[in-house]
């Protein structure tokens, strides 16, 4: 019997620490040995010209999510996950939602009913909590954060989501209690509403007034709001989708005080702006844009990066939450054509989340490849509970892996994706840099653009407590 199921031969190795030319070998799905040369492997992939890189971990991202009373998502973990190991990711995190009401458990079984089988890479649930009731808050989220799901996402905004001061501080609290990470999206719903009524009484209905009803202000406000609740109960929190200049400067803030608050930014918020949201009326393409925050002005982009280049940020998630654009379940349809406030919330990304930051990022000069992997993998795994077995490429990992095509020019078409949705809003948009081939556990689940997995190879990951939410900096 050969030593090894499978040997990488001849590629540049990348971590989030080194780079260097070694063979990887892979036994039971596991990374043996990343050693000089290798022989006595069963199957042999040729790696050289190419990076191999731990498979990217997406820790935020939307599938089957319910949606209250607008059109239905277009992925659900059949097409999510297919186009997310094709994209070269190989685990990604979305979100079980509790409708208020409901409990937290009864949501978790549900959405294990969307994943199990259907799932082409390995996945976990973040929780996220409409409801904190004391029972929610006291019996049902301690045990589900024994059960492995250690993260929960909270809203500030959305009338069928948003939680108030107090729920935000109880929640807050409860995670201190169970040592869970709390995920925040930072945006005021007053301030929102407010703008969206002045708005649409003037009759500024169009896709683009959607960016101006909701500014970096409302987002900086916010922003604060939630840190400031993160001071008084004691602990770390991440903001998650962070836009600009003006809310990344306040997690700055705070991380320069010395607390922890974790800040993750996406790749609309270095590819797209507020202009591309800009349509003379509904039938332009301007709602394809639409999502929250909304992406800034192009300025805003160098903001973005300096908070990436200065460690501001710990991740580059891709927030993929796909609607279809046309047809009466799409961002078009009829209600929508009445106001921005209608259009479904929200843009496919998981593809080309990997494509878009080594290109604007390595290929273009901004950061290193290390950083690349840190932002796509490796923190992802280390701050939501998935390491040693994720996120890295050494002895003991598991061999999610991506070979990585370096000096591959693409341009971004839907004619290359494998979402659900019927567009992509990187449309045209050209990279240098591409995945060739996703492993997943040592098994080859996308090559080449083709999906040579099966959707029954993910796994559930049940999650460990993440070191990155212990309290105790905060005050
Ligand atoms: N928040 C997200 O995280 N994703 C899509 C929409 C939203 O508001
Ligand atoms: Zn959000
Ligand atoms: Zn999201």
């Amino acid at each position: 019997m050969n030593q090894f199921d499978v040997i990488i031969r001849g590629g540049i190795v990348v971590t989030a620490t080194d780079t260097f030319r070694a063979d990887v070998g892979i036994r039971h799905g596991k990374i043996m040995t990343v050693a000089n040369i290798l022989t006595d492997g069963t199957k042999i992939i040729d790696a050289s010209g190419l990076l191999v890189m731990p498979g990217g971990i997406d820790s935020h991202v939307h599938l089957a999510q319910p949606s209250f009373d607008g059109p239905a998502m277009a992925d659900g973990f059949e097409s999510g996950t297919r186009s997310a190991v094709a994209g070269g990711n190989t685990t990604v995190l979305p979100f079980a939602l509790q409708p208020r009401g409901a409990s937290l458990r009864s949501s978790v079984v549900n959405y294990h009913k969307e994943a199990d089988g259907q799932s082409y890479c390995d996945y976990g649930f973040h929780l996220i909590v409409t409801d904190p009731t004391p029972s929610v808050l006291s019996q049902e989220l301690p045990a589900l954060v024994e059960d492995g799901y250690t993260s929960f996402k909270v809203f500030m905004t959305y009338d069928d989501l948003v939680l108030n001061d107090r729920q935000l501080l109880e929640v807050f609290s409860s995670a201190r209690d169970c040592k869970a990470l709390v995920m925040v999206h930072c945006e005021g719903y007053d301030a929102i509403r407010f703008m969206t009524e002045r708005l649409e009484a003037v009759g500024k209905t169009a896709p683009y007034y959607h960016a101006v009803s909701r500014p970096e202000s409302v987002e900086r406000e916010a922003t604060h709001r939630a840190i400031s609740h993160a001071e008084l109960t004691d602990v770390p929190i991440m903001i998650v989708h962070v836009s600009g200049r003006e809310p990344m400067e306040q997690i700055r803030w705070a991380q320069n005080r010395g607390m922890k608050i974790y800040g993750e930014t996406c790749p609309q918020y270095i590819a797209l702006t507020s202009e591309d949201l800009k349509g003379l009326n509904m039938d332009e393409t301007g709602g394809k844009y639409v999502c929250s925050p909304p992406p800034r002005e192009k300025e805003s982009w160098e903001a973005v990066w300096s908070g990436i280049k200065t460690g501001v940020f710990q991740t580059f998630s891709s927030d993929h939450c796909p609607f279809f654009y046309e047809g009466v379940g799409g961002k078009l349809n009829d209600k929508a054509r009445t106001s921005f406030r209608w259009v479904p919330n929200g843009i496919p990304g998981v593809e080309t989340r990997l494509p878009i930051l080594y290109s604007r990022g390595v290929a273009e000069g901004r950061i290193t490849v290390n950083e690349f992997v840190a932002l796509t993998s490796t923190n992802h795994a280390k701050i939501y509970g998935l390491y040693p077995e994720k996120g890295s490429i050494a002895p003991g990992f598991d061999a999610d892996i991506v070979l990585w095509d370096p000096n591959r020019k693409e341009t971004i078409s839907q004619r290359l994706m494998h979402h659900g949705a019927d567009y992509t809003p990187y449309e045209g948009q050209q990279v240098t840099g591409w995945p060739v081939m996703t492993l997943l556990r040592g098994k080859i689940v996308a090559e080449e653009g083709k999906i040579v997995g099966s959707k029954s190879d993910g796994r559930f990951l049940k999650r460990r407590l993440s070191p990155y939410a212990m309290p105790g900096s905060n005050r």
